[in-house]
């Protein structure tokens, strides 16, 4: 059956999210990264990158939330949008926005409005900015189309969900304002119950809660170095 690491962290939940869509059986496989599992010999050997989400799917281990989320896609055949050229480069195109821009600005912010042992003015304004503008983006296309591609629902609207329901923890509450369009999709896939299964996935397991010295030093490595 296919392992699925995970924590309930972003990237991971927009996987459970697909794997509860599409009614894959899979074995969840609980990693804490605040207690350094994902730097065991036998997780790095399936993610070298030492971080959640990765599959072991048959001969077939995956790493990388976007990866994933197309791997499984083109494996069942679900959802992806019809299939045409045209549509394909928006596939790509927004899967790939939401891999280097989306996720990476979001993952920092979070990290200098809430986690930096300083506070870096500099930092915190620059990565909230480009979050937000990220967002932006999206809630602009989100004006003009239901659907982030095709007018269906896709691997490309999971992807989005992600990161967009944390925007109140990346960038505050009141950003909503902001994204109407963004918020109705958010709000439309937090409805699905498929969502509300991947959201309960963390719940199973107990995940260390607290992010004290030791969850630090595993996370930061960079202070110790
Ligand atoms: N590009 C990767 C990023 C994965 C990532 O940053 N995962 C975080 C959780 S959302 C993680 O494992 N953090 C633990 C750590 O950095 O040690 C993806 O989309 O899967």
């Amino acid at each position: 059956m296919l392992k699925f690491y995970y924590s309930g962290a972003p990237n991971p939940t927009k996987v459970a999210l697909f794997l509860e869509e599409a009614g894959l059986e899979y074995e969840p496989r609980p990693i804490d990264t605040r207690k350094a599992e994902q730097f065991d010999a036998a997780y790095l050997a399936i993610n070298p990158n030492g971080k959640v989400p990765a599959i072991v799917d048959g001969d077939a281990t995956v790493f990388d939330s976007n990866a994933i989320l197309l791997y499984l896609a083109e494996k069942t055949g679900k959802f992806l949008p019809p299939e045409t050229l045209a549509n394909r480069g928006q596939l790509l195109s927004w899967l790939m926005f939401v891999a280097t821009g989306v996720g990476p600005y979001s993952g920092q912010a979070v990290h200098f409005k809430h986690f930096a042992p300083e506070k870096v003015a500099y930092a915190h304004d620059r990565y909230e900015f480009e979050a937000l503008r990220h967002y932006s983006v999206l809630d602009a296309h989100l004006a003009g189309h239901r659907y982030m591609v095709g007018e269906t629902y896709t691997i490309v609207d999971m992807d989005v969900w992600g990161w967009a329901r944390m925007i109140p923890f990346v960038v505050g509450a009141e950003a909503w304002v902001k994204f109407p369009n963004l918020k109705r999709l958010v709000d439309e896939i937090e409805a699905r119950p498929a969502a509300q299964r991947a959201l309960a996935l963390k719940d199973r397991f107990t995940f260390k809660a607290e992010l004290d010295d030791e969850a630090r030093r595993h996370m930061f490595k960079h202070l110790a170095a």
